[in-house]
């Protein structure tokens, strides 16, 4: 059993997908364990994207995800991180294959739908970050 955070990113929500990906998760087996639609601060998002501190498209990436109201979601399940990683398809949306949702919703690296934890460890930095005080199921 493993946990993974998801976000459903602002141009996700904009675009009225956060059922469609919950949906596909669901759909595959796996969990639900924690929800909410949040706005992130600018300080919680460079947390989140300590990894790509000092990269030119660092600010880009603070702003865009700030942007707008994300679905921040734990996700559970066998193997999930993977599992997650694999439905959600490539960075860039021009290299994920088509039945993707990065493959079936997107065309623009720095607007690609979703995000899902890269390892153990992300995950359970980034679950902390967004659910801290907050039950998971
Ligand atoms: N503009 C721009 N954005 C990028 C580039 N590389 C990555 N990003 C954005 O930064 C996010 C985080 O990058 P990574 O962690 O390497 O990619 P990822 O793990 O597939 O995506 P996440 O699940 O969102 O973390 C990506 O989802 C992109 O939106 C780039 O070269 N240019
Ligand atoms: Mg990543």
């Amino acid at each position: 059993m493993q946990q993974t955070l998801v976000l459903v990113k602002p141009d996700g929500v904009r675009k009225n997908l956060i059922g469609e990906v919950v949906s596909r998760f669901e759909g595959r087996g796996l969990k639900i364990s924690a929800l909410k639609l949040m706005k992130i601060s600018e300080a919680q998002a460079k947390s989140h994207y300590a990894e790509h501190e000092g990269k030119p498209f660092f600010s880009e990436l603070v702003e865009f995800i700030t942007s707008g109201p994300v679905a921040a979601m734990v996700v559970s399940g066998e193997n999930a991180i993977k599992a997650v990683r694999g439905m959600m398809g490539a960075t860039n949306p021009l290299d994920a294959v088509p039945g993707s949702i990065r493959g079936d919703y997107a065309l623009s690296i720095g607007e690609n739908i979703v995000h899902g934890s890269d390892g153990e460890d992300s995950a359970a930095r980034e679950i902390n970050n967004f659910f801290k005080a907050e039950k998971i199921f």
